[in-house]
């Protein structure tokens, strides 16, 4: 078990015990073509509190948004909310006003911190919300040339933390939605330092040398562990960057030569692209890849190239991060590993039954970091008996690795067989002239459904039906002939959350 003091509070875990731990001079955050230590973070974050208390009369247990891309100011933003006793809700930067006012009315948010250039939405949004009536800016670009960032270096750098109880609610994490509303989870302050001392010491190992980079967003709780939690709870160093795409982590990656990587197997295709053409990533010792399946391709290439495996873990806004997860000296192509120290899991069949090994069902899990919702209807639905129920599809094996199978959503039925879509995806995808491609079950009259492959050529290769054709043969000599894709339709991207999850119920309302 995780053993924390009765009064805890995370913000101060993550910066003021650092610095009295002796890594005060260490690098904490890069970001905005600087580096910041971790006694300048201990700093920026007190004179932040401060200011969010004495000048924004913000109260313990008050709900506080923050707006904002990835960046350092973000992070000091948080971690001085999370210091002042406040409950934040992180939020990525392309939300609009209606999609934030979702936000702001189920967490009766009352207060809201925004970098400067993303203004406008949250103004719209205030405007008519009952809740919000504080909206303060903030300067993304770490030039203090904003209201709050004013306010702040008005102020000593000295901050009584609020004494919050380990189990006092720090975060709320909305769930992406990548289909229907999206959830309010509540997750205590000891949950943030539990990530870390679960997930991260055991499967990573973090240590103060490390230097991570990535792509989640800070206000998707994937992000906000794997690049500031994890960094920071040991001392390393977390890379912040506003557009993490894959050629910009390879430049920071060669540059400060980034040891853990955080992303979507997608970007590790084109950072693999990039390294065809010489890139240097052998200073990464870590590549995580989560929120989307890891085909076996991507893993098998990525083995092959620089002789380490590609760490795949499942994780979920509700249980905050990774609960299963492959291990350095334990892991297996297409396999997401065994439950990560701590958490427990199971395969339910229809009726909520435990299924034995090599049967799929749907995946629960329990831990200590989860899973509570805000409202208890949705609890009733997703929490059964302290199991969240999860909305994949997996079979655990005969020795207890767990396997996934689809998205509930993904499954298909086709004239009587059961096709998990991903299964066809990572056929797919290892063949050289596919880029990206996403899998539904489109109506049929004759099969009820049948396997519809949306497909993303490479660069140079030209759509035609014989090159359809070519795919549907490779296919069915590498997965079992029935699974093969009778559609296939070329596509020039493929519909994604801001997470970069591919939104596959998106291609099926089109049909
Ligand atoms: O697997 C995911 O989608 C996830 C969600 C939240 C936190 C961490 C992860 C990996």
């Amino acid at each position: 078990g995780f053993d924390y003091p009765d009064r805890l509070n995370a913000g101060v875990e993550l910066t003021d015990a650092m610095v009295a731990r002796g890594h005060g001079d260490r690098t904490a955050l890069i970001g905005n073509g600087r580096r910041r230590t971790y006694k300048e973070l201990s700093d920026w974050t007190n004179r932040l509190a401060r200011a969010m208390v004495e000048d924004l009369g913000i109260k313990p247990g008050n709900r506080v948004l923050i707006r904002s891309a990835n960046n350092p100011a973000m992070v000091a933003c948080w971690l001085a909310a999370t210091k002042a006793g406040a409950v934040v809700v992180n939020t990525m930067p392309m939300l609009r006003a209606s999609e934030l006012a979702k936000y702001v009315e189920t967490a009766q948010i009352t207060h809201a911190l925004c970098d400067t250039r993303l203004m406008d939405e949250l103004t719209a949004c205030a405007k008519t919300s009952p809740y919000l009536k504080t909206v303060v800016g903030f300067d993304g670009t770490s030039n203090h040339d904003a209201e709050l960032d004013r306010l702040a270096l008005e102020k000593p750098v000295t901050f009584e933390s609020v004494a919050t109880a380990q189990d006092d609610v720090a975060l709320i994490g909305f769930t992406s939605g990548s289909t229907g509303k999206p959830k309010a989870t509540l997750h205590f302050h000891r949950d943030l330092l539990i990530i870390a001392d679960g997930y991260a010491r055991e499967v990573l190992g973090v240590v103060p040398e490390d230097v991570f980079v990535g792509s989640p967003p800070l206000a998707f709780t994937f992000g906000l562990g794997g690049l500031a939690i994890f960094p920071l709870r040991f001392g390393a160093a977390a890379t912040l960057l506003e557009n993490a795409t894959p050629p910009n982590m390879v430049e920071i990656i060669e540059k400060y030569r980034a040891t853990v990587c955080f992303t979507a197997p997608t970007a590790y295709r084109a950072m693999m692209r990039a390294m065809d053409e010489g890139a240097d990533l052998s200073s990464l010792r870590a590549a995580v890849s989560a929120g989307e399946t890891l085909p076996g391709p991507v893993y098998d290439e990525w083995k092959a190239k620089t002789g380490k495996p590609m760490l795949d873990g499942i994780g979920a806004t509700e249980m905050l991060h990774i609960f299963i997860s492959n291990r350095f000296d334990d892991h297996r192509p297409a396999c997401t590993g065994k439950p990560v120290t701590g958490y427990e899991a199971r395969i339910l069949g229809p009726e909520g039954e435990e299924l034995p090994a090599g049967q799929p069902g749907r995946l629960a899990v329990r831990g200590p970091t989860g899973c509570r919702y805000l409202f208890g209807d949705r609890q009733e639905e997703y929490v059964q008996g302290g199991w969240n129920i999860t909305g994949d599809t997996f079979v655990r094996d005969e020795d207890g690795y767990y396997h996934f199978a689809a998205r509930n959503d993904d499954m298909i039925v086709s004239a009587g067989y059961n096709i998990a879509g991903p299964e066809v995806e990572a056929a797919l995808l290892a063949h050289p002239a596919v880029a990206e491609c996403a899998v539904i079950g489109a109506p049929d009259e004759a099969r009820g459904m049948i396997v519809q492959a949306h497909v993303v050529l490479g660069a140079g290769e030209v759509p035609s039906d014989a090159l359809a054709k070519l795919l549907q043969d490779f296919v069915k000599s590498t997965i079992a002939p029935y699974k093969y894709p009778r559609s296939i339709i070329f596509t020039r991207t493929l519909p994604k959350t801001e997470t970069g999850k591919i939104q596959r119920f998106r291609l099926r309302d089109q049909d």
